[in-house]
């Protein structure tokens, strides 16, 4: 397994798939990356998930099924490299389940700033303030619930989120908050929460996480 070479198959300015490309890079897996644009008629997404999603593993010789969704690729990467350092989760029971919680909260911030996103796109008439609202509160109520975490695990003089070394609960939140800094749907986010903004920057310096940081592509179809 240690020699053969993977795909993911990612989008430059996808946070979901910025996890699995920051887990992959700090285990030393070898990988490609095929960007795609999941929105575009020419994606091949779905030939490799029903659900039409990126990120995507992909197998030399499809010799195994595509695994496919963030959080399971991570599981994937975690549990099939097991013997590769960094472990990524703690070997600890309550500790793990405590960072795949924060990897869940992570996951369901970004789908609900990309359900709010593509309803901003209808043209004004047609978006619906409620739907916009709720999505709103999420990614506002994780952003919360991100800087309480930070807030207590500085007062407990620890650096990561759970337990003492990086796991993928540190990995998901800084791709989550990484998404909404870099799109800039909350300008002032870093003055809102200092302690959040001083613990993601500094995370977001390290290894494996400053050469994946999103990117844009152009999207040519429309899509709502
Ligand atoms: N929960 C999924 C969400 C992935 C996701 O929304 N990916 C976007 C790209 S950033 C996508 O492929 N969207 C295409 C679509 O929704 O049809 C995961 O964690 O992998």
């Amino acid at each position: 397994m240690a020699s053969e070479t993977l795909t993911l198959i990612s989008a430059t300015p996808s946070p979901f798939a910025r996890m699995n490309r920051i887990a992959m890079q700090l285990k030393g897996i070898q990988f490609e990356l095929q960007n795609e644009v999941p929105w575009e008629s020419s994606t091949v997404t779905p030939k490799h998930n029903p659900l039409e999603k990126l990120p995507i593993l992909l197998f030399p010789d499809n010799k195994r099924a595509p695994v496919y969704d963030s959080a399971h690729i991570q599981e994937y990467i975690i549990q099939k490299y097991a013997d590769r350092e960094p472990k990524l989760l703690t070997g600890d029971i309550d500790l793990d389940l405590e960072a795949r919680q924060i990897q869940v909260l992570s996951e369901g911030m970004m789908d609900a700033f990309v359900l709010a996103f593509w309803e901003g796109q209808r043209e004004e008439d047609k978006r619906s303030k409620e739907w916009m609202a709720r999505q709103d509160r999420k990614i506002d109520g994780a952003m919360r619930a991100f800087d309480e975490m930070v807030k207590a695990r500085k007062n407990q003089g620890r650096e990561f989120l759970v337990g003492d070394q990086l796991t993928i609960a540190d990995i998901a939140a800084v791709c989550a908050v990484g998404s909404i800094d870099y799109i800039g749907v909350r300008e002032g986010w870093k003055s809102k929460y200092p302690d959040l903004a001083k613990w993601w920057e500094e995370m977001d310096q390290r290894e494996g996480f400053r050469d994946t940081r999103p990117v844009m592509f152009e999207l040519k179809e429309s899509v709502v």
